[in-house]
């Protein structure tokens, strides 16, 4: 055979959400055409010799915020660097936020989103569309959104006054997603009551960055959970819980699931990883944990893992949310130290883009909690499915985008900012050490990630228009 737009992958173990078989892969023209042992092509092309790798469908990361803004803040990630540091850590797809909201069509939000992602981005990507404002005009603009633009996801807060959702908005956007193939994530804690926990704290002189992570209750994730729950229920439209934290939310998904009603959930890492004790003290290095939801009990992570195992929760996604510790790091203002003196003022989120594969294989894979199938469904075959992007992503199969990872999984090392890509000043996970290395990463078939060397470029990424959701 002969062709040079061909790339072949020998001898690598295939691991696929359904499969596990050692094979190898053909590559042409972006896709994947075939898929079997002993293929031969011509000398001088591209040959890759895995013997020893697993061959992992890229990682689908569906919640990522890069050069998003909340407030005065912008994360510090932008489309280069945030996805550059998404591909060494095996991630070849991410779904973003755009922002609509009063002064902000749909349409303007999108295409802005894709304005600063175009010529910048070094793996494929596509948006949520956030509602932050809802009236007449742009419940019309969502179905064309859905039909038109290929956005068939949307993001309501139920926190955050500047962009909060009430439910009778949350009502009327399910009523048009649920009738057209869309799905809606939420972020779900009660927001007013948080926000008066908030000011009582900062009041009594509370000001320190633990004091976050005891103003948001794991009651008020759940309650909030099972009010969108309900809204569901009534409307028949598919919900998707974004960062469940606690098993008090965690138990509201399960309850409705069994009821079958329409709910999807996912976990992030930092839930599985790190608990509230870090809150207690009053250093302001524990600006680094403040998130939304906060760290939880520690018991909570177990039922996390057990809930991913049993799929209670059905995906593991990085709510990458990075703002730097140290203002003015490589030229980023307004950064985690704005709330040096108030709580309520530091940028909430964490980064985790880079490290999301590594870790859940060192927790989950390594330590016998899932199987090498489970991992790839949650990193990667469940969010392409839920979101309208099986089977393009989230596999390998002929037909499918050559989105491969080739992971090898005795390789040691060690996770450090120091030598990280993103543009963040530090790493949740410093010092873990990991059994377990991406080695090289190909995006449609292009190698973009070999060892640790970026080979890709930054206008390789493509926006993904996506289709119907929650085919899982
Ligand atoms: N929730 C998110 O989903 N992302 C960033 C901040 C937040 O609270
Ligand atoms: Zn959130
Ligand atoms: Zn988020």
């Amino acid at each position: 055979m002969s062709n040079s737009s061909i790339t072949l992958i020998k001898n690598s173990r295939i691991i696929t959400d359904k499969s596990d078989f050692v094979s190898d892969i053909l590559i042409q023209n972006e896709k994947i055409i075939s898929i079997e042992k002993g293929i031969n092509v011509e000398e001088n092309f591209n040959v890759h010799n895995a013997e020893g790798l697993l061959a992992l469908p890229g990682g689908v990361d569906c919640h990522t915020h890069l050069e998003n803004k909340f407030g005065q803040s912008i994360t510090c990630d932008t489309f280069d660097t945030g996805t550059r540091a998404a591909a060494f850590g095996g991630t070849t797809t991410i779904i973003d936020f755009a922002f609509q909201n009063k002064s902000r069509s749909a349409q303007q939000a999108i295409e802005y989103s894709i304005g600063l992602a175009e010529n910048k981005a070094g793996i494929d990507y596509s948006f949520h569309l956030v509602l932050s404002h809802i009236d007449q005009q742009s419940l019309i603009d969502l179905k064309n959104v859905i039909n038109n633009l290929g956005i068939s996801s949307f993001k309501m807060f139920m926190a955050y006054p500047a962009i909060m959702a009430n439910d009778a908005a949350i009502y009327q956007s399910l009523k048009v997603t649920g009738e057209n193939g869309g799905l809606i994530c939420i972020h779900a804690e009660n927001g007013p009551v948080i926000d008066q926990i908030v000011k009582e704290n900062i009041k009594k002189g509370l000001t320190s960055p633990g004091h976050h992570g005891f103003s948001r209750p794991a009651i008020m994730e759940a309650e909030a959970t099972n009010r969108v729950i309900k809204l569901s229920e009534l409307t028949n439209a598919p919900i998707y819980i974004v960062h469940v934290s606690c098993k008090e939310s965690l138990y509201e998904v399960i309850a409705a699931r069994k009821k079958k009603i329409k709910v999807y959930a996912e976990t992030c890492p930092h839930y599985l990883f790190f608990d509230d004790s870090v809150y207690k003290s009053d250093d302001f290095d524990v600006a680094k944990y403040v998130i939304s939801p906060p760290l939880r009990k520690k018991e909570d992570q177990e039922i996390l893992w057990q809930a991913l195992v049993k799929d209670d929760l059905q995906v593991i996604s990085t709510d990458h949310c990075p703002y730097t510790m140290k203002e003015g790091h490589l030229g980023k203002t307004n950064q985690k130290p704005l709330g040096l003196n108030d709580f309520s003022k530091i940028p909430n989120g964490a980064p985790g883009i880079e490290t999301r594969l590594p870790v859940i294989f060192e927790g989950g894979v390594n330590k016998g909690i899932l199987s090498l199938n489970r991992f790839v469904e949650l990193v990667s075959t469940t969010p392409a499915k839920i979101f309208g992007l099986f089977p393009q992503k989230g596999t390998i199969a002929v037909g499918s985008d050559a989105d491969i990872v080739l992971f090898d999984p005795k390789e040691k090392n060690t996770i450090s900012a120091s030598n990280h890509q993103s543009n963040v000043d530090y790493s949740l996970y410093e010092g873990m050490e990991i059994n377990g290395k991406v080695k090289k990463v190909f995006l449609r078939g292009s190698l973009i990630v070999d060892k640790d060397q970026w080979v890709g470029s930054y206008n390789y990424g493509k926006f993904l228009k996506r289709g119907e959701t929650c085919k899982v």
